[in-house]
């Protein structure tokens, strides 16, 4: 993650050299990417959303039109175009859809209420104020008329309003101004670069992405780690060793300056001290890596072929056509008896609204909040390391999915669009739709009188982000009794850094010059449920052991050590900070009191985590910005103002954050009957090992959250479900079996597996 600064902000000319290269091959691929298959088997139906989709994200000519709008200078907002823009001048960051409020939506999805205003939030970097500062606002409403107007958001939903202007991301004119200083820097101590690293310094020898260090905003102190350039993927292995931290807190590029320059575990505050130390032989050399051979990290095959496995791997199909229907102008989604509309942030990446199960919704929304990844270590990078991926526009960092790999083989892509420096942008194939076969029933059991079992299937809704080195797979997942899971996977490169000989205390060797340091990977969901309506509560069975005496004993018997539940309904906010029971000695439900079924229980989903942890580490570096990732979940009262647990430019100020999630939970309001929202993380703690290189392993680094029915319903909720075989016993013993009258032969032929060709970007 450590270079992603510069996917958004291209920090370091050598940088947008290799991104600029990405770019012409993209040009190629989209003249020769392959036609899809029109087989039509694998083409969903064609379907209807019951109603527009007030969800769906600004069209490219939203933007623009919301863009033209703002830049004239009627609305007095002094608007430069950001590759013109200097540090003292105004730009738009970023514009985004900002959502309806949830009363407005479900009044329109429920009660026949007028269609929500499109509005649209808008990130603008006010250089030319006194101080400069960063302004959100609220466009609307869309189109463009003469009821539209600028309404100031940050008073709305943030607890620190004011964003101090060092928060801000980088732009071309920083980037110019930054690039000076760097070189100027480098420069001064060539030679000694040289020597010590093989390398003059040179843009094009050296890459410098940044890792921001801001605090409260009142400084701008970032670090840097030489990396060579290198002109593929092993570029994540490229770490020098050699370090520099800089001042640019000021307006005032004059005042900008080195701060730092650290080399094995010594450190100077100037070129010239550093030049002194070097001449009088006071620097030791460390080894670097040899940029030559670097097949060992990079994905190619390596080794000789497995017994068989040069044929081709099992895939999952339908044998008689897809059986999920898909609306792709309002992106709108059925699949036996599951529905919802979908969304996108640039910031949040994919987002479900409206989820229903058989007609009733089960949650409002369900959407990424912040990916946090917190390490630690010996050196300036890996000590200082603690992203908030939101802040690194993990959203637009979602990439094309490749056909037959990345997604079941007969998937349904959607693609996404966003504002991207000045325009919009799509980005084709990155949201992908399937139905699978879990190869195992839903259910079954078997016995002389009768038997059964369930075909277990599941629809699954995937996206991947590309945040830098790491790629994070996020996957919804809706099984056919009503059950939802949210699982991560990370797989990618390791940000790794320079070897250190004494750094057993926090890293994992993996190369000859590289290792990797332990960091959290806690990724953050915001689950608004509606379970059997708006107004729920929270439940909380606590199973302990304790000795039970009963009237059936005898006198002598000792007490009969046992299991006991008992069960608290909670009342408020701060009792909803959870952590999970390691071995199960707690559970937590989420549902309607005051809507039972027929056995007298109220209707409600069991939150069951599979393999999650928190965040356990907070300091300068991530303090205040990061509050909903220091427990497993929280559950607080629904509130238009508090919608997001996170913020764009809560990764840049860690002691000062736009949104402080404590303030969620903090007045500690009745979460009784009242419309609750689930806030809950799944993660992951890595230890890098050798198996990290070339890539971290999706199917083991991985954390999910299934939300099931309990007691939602009087039975489960499969039993309508036609891929099941029931058997009865004859008179002579046989069980004899139905199968439903479902045809398992199919219609169709398997699905076409047509060559890649190149890929897009
Ligand atoms: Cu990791």
């Amino acid at each position: 993650m450590y270079i992603k600064v510069d996917t958004r902000a291209s920090l370091s000319s050598t940088i947008m050299m290799l991104f600029s290269l990405y770019c012409i091959v993209a040009g190629v691929a989209a003249l020769t990417h392959q036609v899809r298959q029109s087989d039509t088997c694998a083409t969903t139906p064609a379907h209807r959303a019951p109603k527009p989709n007030p969800f769906k994200e600004l069209s490219n000519d939203e933007l623009t039109e919301v863009r033209s709008w703002l830049m004239d200078p009627k609305q007095s907002l002094r608007l430069k175009d950001i590759d013109e823009a200097g540090l003292k001048d105004n730009y738009i960051d970023s514009i985004e859809l900002w959502h309806p409020s949830k009363a407005d939506a479900v009044k329109y999805l429920d009660q026949d209420g007028p269609v929500p205003d499109r509005m649209a939030k808008v990130h603008v970097v006010s250089g030319a104020d006194n101080p400069p500062t960063i302004k959100t606002l609220l466009v609307g409403p869309l189109p463009v008329s003469p009821d539209t107007k600028i309404d100031n958001l940050a008073e709305k939903i943030y607890h620190n309003a004011e964003i101090p202007w060092n928060a801000k991301t980088s732009h071309p004119g920083e980037d110019r101004e930054r690039t000076n200083v760097i070189s100027a820097t480098f420069g001064a101590i060539s030679d000694a670069l040289n020597d010590l690293l093989g390398l003059p310094w040179s843009l094009s020898n050296y890459d410098t992405g940044l890792l921001p260090n801001n605090g409260d905003g009142s400084f701008r102190h970032p670090w840097v780690e030489l990396m060579f350039t290198m002109d593929n993927s092993s570029m994540w292995f490229a770490y020098t060793g050699f370090f520099a931290q800089f001042d640019f807190s000021d307006q005032d590029t004059s005042k900008w300056k080195l701060r730092k320059l650290v080399y094995d575990n010594k450190k100077w505050t100037s070129t010239e001290s550093f030049m002194d130390d070097y001449k009088a032989g006071k620097i030791t050399k460390s080894p670097q890596m040899s940029r030559n051979d670097t097949q060992w990290a990079l994905r190619s095959v390596k080794g000789n072929t497995r017994d068989l496995e040069d044929l081709p791997s099992p895939i999952t199909y339908s044998p008689s056509g897809l059986r999920y229907r898909v609306d792709k102008d309002e992106r709108y989604v059925t699949w036996l008896d599951w529905s919802f509309y979908l969304s996108y942030s640039p910031e949040q990446g994919v987002m479900l609204y409206d989820v229903k199960f058989k007609g009733e919704r089960i949650a409002y929304e369900i959407s990424l909040q912040e990916a946090i990844s917190n390490y630690g270590g010996g050196d300036p990078l890996q000590a200082m390391t603690a992203y908030l991926d939101r802040g690194f526009g993990m959203g637009t960092g979602i990439t094309p999915l490749v056909r037959n790999y990345d997604c079941s083989h007969e998937a349904t892509y959607l693609d996404v669009n966003f504002y991207d420096y000045g325009a919009g942008r799509v980005k084709n194939d990155t949201i992908c739709m399937f139905e699978r076969d879990l190869q195992k029933p839903i259910s079954r059991h078997y016995q002389s009188t009768d038997a059964g079992s369930t075909r277990g299937v599941a629809f699954e809704l995937r996206s991947i982000y590309t945040v830098g080195n790491y790629d994070y797979l996020i996957s919804f997942t809706l099984f056919p009794e009503g059950s939802i899971e949210i699982e991560v996977d990370a797989s990618g490169y390791l940000q790794t850094t320079y070897y250190n000989p004494n750094g057993d205390a926090w890293d994992t060797r993996v190369s000859a010059t590289s290792s990797g340091s332990i960091h959290d990977h806690v990724i953050t969901f915001k689950i608004d449920l509606d379970v059997a309506g708006e107004k729920n509560s929270v439940e909380r069975r606590d199973i302990e052991v304790v000795d039970s005496r009963f009237d059936w004993m005898d006198d002598d018997e000792a007490p009969l050590k046992q299991k006991k539940i008992s069960s608290s309904v909670l009342d408020k906010e701060k009792e909803a900070v959870i952590d999970w029971d390691g071995n199960s000695g707690k559970f937590w439900l989420i549902g309607n009191q005051d809507a039972k079924n027929s056995f007298g229980y109220p209707r409600s989903y069991r939150l069951m985590p599979r393999s999650v942890i928190h965040n356990i580490v907070d300091g300068d570096k991530m303090d205040k910005n990061a509050k909903f990732a220091d427990h497993h979940a929280f559950v607080t009262v629904n509130k238009d103002n508090e919608r997001s647990a996170s913020s764009f430019y809560n990764a840049f100020l860690p002691k000062k954050p736009p949104v402080d999630f404590t303030k969620f939970y903090e007045d500690d309001e009745s979460i009784k009957q009242q419309d609750l929202t689930l806030w809950a993380s799944v993660g992951f703690r890595h230890v890098p090992r050798a198996e990290d290189v070339p890539n971290t392993l999706f199917i083991e680094a991985k954390s999910a959250l299934m939300l099931s029915p309990f007691n939602y319903a009087d039975e489960e909720l499969s039993r309508d479900l036609r891929n099941a075989y029931y058997a009865v016993a004859d008179d002579e013993g046989y069980l004899v079996t139905d199968e439903n009258g479902i045809n398992h032969e199919g219609t169709c032929s398997t699905p076409a597996f047509e060559p890649l060709g190149t890929l897009p970007y």
